[in-house]
């Protein structure tokens, strides 16, 4: 494990148990849910506290470093390294009390992820990774599921937080629903990455999902074998985020393409 594989773990689970800690009084308190750029876009009192947590972390232990952050945006800062963090990713889940949500933190160095800590809080699971060096869950190194064919996939996808977006979402999902083993909905991207390193489900697509919830989970996922990647060839990015093991990428790439899945009306 490299030294910033180690810090980010650190770092993940000291957030992660600060939230299980504060959690059944905070979350539930009146004025403790803000909502962000639609009325189910929630974010809590204690997604901030866990951002903050995990700022000044980084900062002690390495002065200089840029941070972004969902909550807290881009800081500033000369070092060529810069930590993406999503401080819950699953919110609506850890509102609800539901198990799939992670503090998600990961490392770049001049513009690369190097490094990945997803902790799986309620479920005391920590995934790791380095780049060149493979991926975790604890002690044990991953490999994800092999390629099985498209029609015996079990497929993780997810929606956005936009009425519009969803319903083209919707439309995407009754084409592909017919053609696969079934379809999973978990409410995590960094979750559903994660799942697929570690053969929970053979692969994951979804449009719309932000940096700093797929940086870690995807060095996770790709130090574990998966292709992760966009549409046409394009490196995954915001538009579209497809995981899967070589061969049933292609498969599930061919069938979302022509549905035309980056478009929102
Ligand atoms: C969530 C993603 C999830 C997506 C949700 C939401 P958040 O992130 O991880 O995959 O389906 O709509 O974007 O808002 O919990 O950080």
């Amino acid at each position: 494990m490299t030294d910033f594989t180690r810090l980010a773990e650190d770092i993940a689970r000291e957030a992660g148990d600060m939230l299980l800690a504060k959690r059944p009084t905070m979350s539930v308190a009146p004025g403790a849910v803000q909502t962000k750029s639609s009325p189910t876009d929630v974010v809590t009192t204690l997604d901030r506290a866990s951002e903050q947590l995990i700022r000044q972390r980084i900062l002690a232990a390495r002065p200089g470093d840029r941070i972004l952050g969902e909550e807290g945006g881009e800081a500033p800062g000369e070092s060529d390294v810069r930590w993406v963090v999503d401080p819950i990713d699953g919110t609506v889940n850890f509102l609800y009390g539901l198990p799939e949500w992670a503090v998600s933190i990961a490392v770049e160095v001049n513009g690369r992820i190097v490094a990945g800590a997803v902790n799986v809080v309620p479920r005391g699971e920590m995934f790791t990774a380095a780049l060149g060096e493979g991926a975790w869950l604890g002690g044990e190194r991953l490999r994800c599921n092999p390629a099985v064919p498209l029609g015996q996939a079990l497929v993780a996808t997810g929606f956005g937080y936009d009425s519009a977006r969803r319903a083209v979402q919707a439309e995407v999902l009754t084409a592909v629903l017919p053609r696969v083993r079934d379809i999973r909905r978990g409410g995590s991207c960094a979750v559903d990455l994660c799942s697929v390193a570690c053969g929970r489900v053979d692969a994951y697509y979804e449009r719309g999902v932000n940096y700093w919830d797929y940086a870690a989970a995807g060095l996770v996922a790709a130090e574990a074998g998966a292709v992760i990647g966009g549409l046409r060839g394009r490196p995954y990015n915001s538009e579209l985020t497809l995981c899967a093991a070589p061969g049933l990428f292609e498969e599930l790439h061919d069938l979302l393409a022509p549905l035309d899945p980056e478009r929102d009306t």
